[in-house]
């Protein structure tokens, strides 16, 4: 990778991916693109174009403007707000991932796309889920997911794009907030402890998920990108995760930085039902074998590392305000 075009550089992956990009490959190398800007730091330390991902044409002539080699296409709708304007999410999610393979075969890129654990559905099997498995989700965010990767082995196969993917779980960061998934709980519950001591869950307990701490969800974008692809076996996409957890235990964790902290809940029948029909946990092992895939944050370490910064980054805000 030497010169990297990203849609959806301003959401919640693409705003550390670009830092982490600019620090690794250079700032003038990394081209943030979003449907509009703002005053963070992936949009204004480095090169940024307005891209909307379902213009082909716009997002081809940004491509061939920085002579990019890797696309990475980030842009697109989550699972809740999936679910709740299903016919958006379909053109938004497969017009635009279409338009970023398009743009990537016209200039001769390789690319990466998430998917992500909502691939999955009720018929797969529950727990340590392998790579290769029953794909049968009832969400359109999976339906979109599932389509994504058959769509991304097609580039590869009928055009020679080299296309490469994960299987996302849900990620936890401390920096932008994710927007309309199933996941975010995990990343409120510590806004919600930190200000107020207390969170209502909108998932139930009992319920297991995957996730993973953004360091290591961008460390394996980048680990991915690099390996070898004479070692790839599968591409489209590799099952990764770090951890899985109930909404219980990650309370638990956060009581032992933040006493008294209480945790309620309130739970959201859709979101639920989203919840429900995912795996409990995901096996990462043809990852860790084909391009060898690691972690270094498991929930207590990630409760540590995200408590002290999000307090840090939230004193800074207050500060700021006054
Ligand atoms: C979501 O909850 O929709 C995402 C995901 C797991 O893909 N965080």
């Amino acid at each position: 990778m030497k010169r990297i075009l990203i849609t959806g550089a301003l959401g919640q992956i693409g705003s550390e991916l670009t830092m982490k990009l600019r620090e690794t490959y250079g700032t003038d190398n990394v081209i943030a693109t979003d449907i509009k800007k703002n005053d963070s730091e992936a949009a204004q330390s480095g090169p940024f174009e307005i891209v909307d991902v379902t213009d082909l044409k716009n997002m081809v002539e940004v491509a061939k403007k920085y002579k990019v080699d890797t696309v990475m296409h980030l842009a697109a709708l989550l699972s809740a707000t999936a679910e709740a304007k299903p016919v958006f999410a379909w053109n938004l999610n497969m017009g635009g991932l279409m338009n970023a393979l398009e743009t990537a075969r016209e200039v001769k890129a390789k690319f990466f796309t998430p998917s992500s654990i909502g691939a999955f559905g009720p018929t797969t099997p529950k727990d340590s889920t392998p790579q290769d498995t029953i794909m049968r989700p009832t969400t359109m965010y999976g339906v979109n997911k599932v389509a994504g990767e058959l769509l991304s082995d097609y580039y590869f196969h009928k055009f020679g794009v080299d296309t490469r993917g994960l299987r996302f779980p849900g990620l936890i960061s401390y920096v932008a907030l994710p927007g309309g998934g199933t996941t975010d709980y995990a990343v409120e519950i510590y806004y919600e402890a930190i200000l107020n001591r207390k969170y209502e869950s909108y998932i139930d307990k009992g319920t297991y998920m995957d996730m993973m701490y953004m360091p290591d969800a961008l460390n394996a974008i980048i680990d991915l990108m690099e390996a070898d692809p004479a070692k790839l076996v599968h591409r489209n996409a590799f099952n990764v995760t770090a951890m899985s957890f109930a909404p219980e235990q990650i309370a638990a964790e956060i009581a032992k930085h933040i006493p008294g902290f209480k945790m309620t809940y309130k739970v959201d029948p859709v979101r639920q039902s989203i919840a429900n029909s995912w795996p409990n946990s995901i096996d990462a092992a043809a990852a860790r074998e084909e391009w060898g895939f690691k972690y270094e944050y498991d929930l207590a370490k990630m409760t540590q590392d995200m408590i002290e910064k999000l307090t840090y980054k939230l004193k800074m805000n207050k500060a700021r305000a006054n």
